[in-house]
């Protein structure tokens, strides 16, 4: 288990790509793994707690020092994101609690000062290379712990207010964090920032430089937003709704449409692992959710928080395997794919394109068995449900529409796929 920890990664060498290169694997993946974990999952009450339940950094540092997480097996780990149809994962590096979770030389606070012996994203980084797997690394901008973090607008504030902190000193420390990260750990797929809000890098006017820093090292490793807070024209690969679908696409501050990536936890609202959470999306929340984001041009970014022993709970694995069986039979229709054509999606369900193909997912089957897909022109070859493609499925026109016989029973109540293959795309 602990062998990993000794593996290193040579430096990659990546020839730097264009915006459109390097950001192709990412449209083409459309699905990836979330994971929340650090010192407050030993708390179990949501990643937040230290500030929520206002507790004193000396005991907060308690639970800090018994992240032992002896059960962490990152294969596993990997092949649960893997057969779920995750093509890429995002781990906490470090979180708002200041806490990393890898060996990190340039701060106190990390998994060394634990008796865990290994290094978790090193044994993570070797699994999912070795699985083919993309990793990234989410790293929070905001710091309870670090004395030169500002404005450090916790619950301390203004009691245990430090004077003498130096945010240059905080980004400094900052970008000594992100060098390990991205000379350590192999290719990382992405630097997820978060904690943008507190304004640290925009008023310091360094948000740039760290975006210049990370392309310097890693030419190919995707920037999310929040390295920029709302500022117009920023160089971000990508956007990041939170817990919720956006409507109609996402446009960047100065109103230009970007690729973006929702990140929705599968629980109610905690990132990080919560023993009192007792409610969960179900397993045609999720897919729907999937069917619904990418039909709408983005990617999904499915949370979960492991346990402090490294295992992941099993509300989480259930509906993770439900996904991964709904994806062996369906996932033409999800990767590699674009937005629906339509303007207006007829009231079944979504639509999805990828060629001359057109994937309808069918979320309400027609009782008559007739389904009428509204306004679309193009001659239709060829329809098969992905679930049975030996059946023949008639279509028909009328007008404007295209009439589709289908069988009396839908294959997947949650969603069926309906592959059909256009003259013209
Ligand atoms: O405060 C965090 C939260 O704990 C979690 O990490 C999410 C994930 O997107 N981001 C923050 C709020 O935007």
């Amino acid at each position: 288990l602990l062998a990993a920890t000794s593996v290193s990664f040579a430096q990659p060498s990546q020839p730097p790509l264009s915006a459109e290169e390097r950001t192709r694997w990412f449209r083409e993946a459309k699905f990836g793994m979330f994971i929340h974990w650090g010192a407050y999952s030993v708390i179990g009450r949501h990643e937040w707690i230290r500030t929520m339940a206002q507790i004193p950094q000396a005991d907060y540092d308690v639970y800090a020092k018994q992240f032992n997480p002896v059960k962490f097996n990152a294969d596993a780990w990997v092949d649960l994101a893997k057969n779920a149809g995750a093509k890429y994962m995002v781990i906490t590096s470090k979180h708002h609690d200041g806490f990393s979770i890898y060996r990190s030389q340039v701060s106190d606070y990390d998994v060394e000062t634990t008796p865990y012996q290994g290094d978790p994203l090193k044994q993570l980084a070797a699994a999912a290379k070795k699985k083919d797997m993309r990793l990234g690394f989410y790293h929070s901008i905001m710091d309870w712990h670090h004395p030169d973090y500002r404005p450090r607008r916790s619950w301390e504030y203004p009691k245990n207010y430090k004077e003498g902190g130096n945010n240059n000193r905080y980004i400094d420390f900052m970008k000594a964090q992100l060098k390990e990260l991205l000379t350590g750990y192999g290719d990382v797929a992405m630097i997820w920032f978060d904690g943008e809000w507190e304004h640290t890098l925009a008023e310091a006017k360094r948000d740039d430089e760290v975006y210049d820093f990370i392309r310097g090292l890693q030419p190919n490793t995707l920037i999310n937003d929040r390295l920029y807070e709302r500022k117009p024209g920023n160089k971000a690969d990508f956007g990041t709704p939170e817990q919720y679908v956006p409507a109609t696409g996402f446009k960047d501050p100065s109103g230009k449409p970007i690729l973006w990536e929702a990140c929705v936890t599968i629980n109610n609202d905690s990132w990080g692992y919560n023993k009192y959470e007792t409610e969960f999306k179900t397993d045609r929340d999720l897919i729907r959710m999937l069917v619904e984001v990418v039909s709408k041009g983005g990617n999904l970014l499915l949370n979960v928080g492991p346990k402090p022993d490294g295992t992941i709970q099993d509300e989480f694995v259930t509906r993770l395997n439900a996904m991964g069986r709904w994806m062996k039979v369906n996932q033409e229709s999800i990767y590699d794919t674009t937005a629906s054509p339509f303007e207006r999606m007829s009231f079944f369900g979504r639509a999805t394109t990828k060629g001359n193909k057109l994937y309808l997912h069918i979320f309400d089957w027609p009782k008559d068995g007739v389904l009428r897909v509204a306004g679309l022109r193009n001659l239709v070859h060829s329809a098969q449900l992905l679930a049975d493609p030996s059946r023949r499925i008639v279509s028909k026109r009328d007008g404007d529409d295209i009439l589709l016989t289908l069988p009396g029973a839908a294959p997947d109540e949650i969603a069926s796929v309906l592959e059909l293959t256009l003259d013209g795309a």
